[in-house]
């Protein structure tokens, strides 16, 4: 009855590795007394080629290898949460992607208090629903890659 009222969202959010070694469990405190709850978690180290497939909408950007040599250098824990307006809730505590614009605008935002620079960041996050339901059957579902369900997604329009 109160999902009725309240109803619930997930994304998909990761710890990315720098932040994982120095700052798992301040991280972790943040998003539980932020009202998020961890439905599913797994800490993993990605492949190159996951990483790949994780960030394939920046595979032409000029930072695209670097980002992936990053993200596949040690232990990630991916997790989806659950709460009302969890995308956007989610990005917000996050903040800005680059710590420098972070500390200016979002000053308690985890990417202010934690990131390193631009590229080691600490923390990712799903930018719409859609997005982060097909990040979620990538990273948790019984799937060979995240391109499969997008097709099965464009497949039923
Ligand atoms: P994310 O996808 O990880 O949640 O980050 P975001 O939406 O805030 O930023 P996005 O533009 O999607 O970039 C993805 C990740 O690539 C790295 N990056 N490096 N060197 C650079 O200029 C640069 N720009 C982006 C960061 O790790 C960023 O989070
Ligand atoms: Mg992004």
């Amino acid at each position: 009855e109160i999902e009725f009222f309240f109803p619930r969202e997930q994304t998909l959010a990761v710890i990315k590795p720098d932040a994982l070694e120095e700052h798992r469990e301040e991280i972790l405190e943040h998003i539980r007394k932020g009202g998020f709850t961890i439905s599913r978690v797994k800490e993993t180290v990605l492949s190159k080629e996951m990483a790949e497939e994780f960030y394939k909408e920046h595979r032409d950007k000029p930072f695209f290898t670097q980002l992936v040599e990053f993200m596949s250098r040690g232990p990630c824990m991916l997790m989806a949460l659950t709460k009302e307006n969890a995308v956007e809730e989610w990005r917000a505590m996050m903040g800005p992607t680059d710590p420098a614009q972070a500390k200016e605008v979002a000053p308690d935002s985890l990417r202010a208090r934690f990131a390193t620079d631009i590229l080691q960041n600490c923390v990712h996050g799903s930018t719409d629903r859609e997005r982060a339901a097909i990040k979620i059957h990538f990273v948790f579902g019984d799937i060979r890659s995240e391109g499969d369900v997008a097709g099965d997604v464009q497949g039923q329009e």
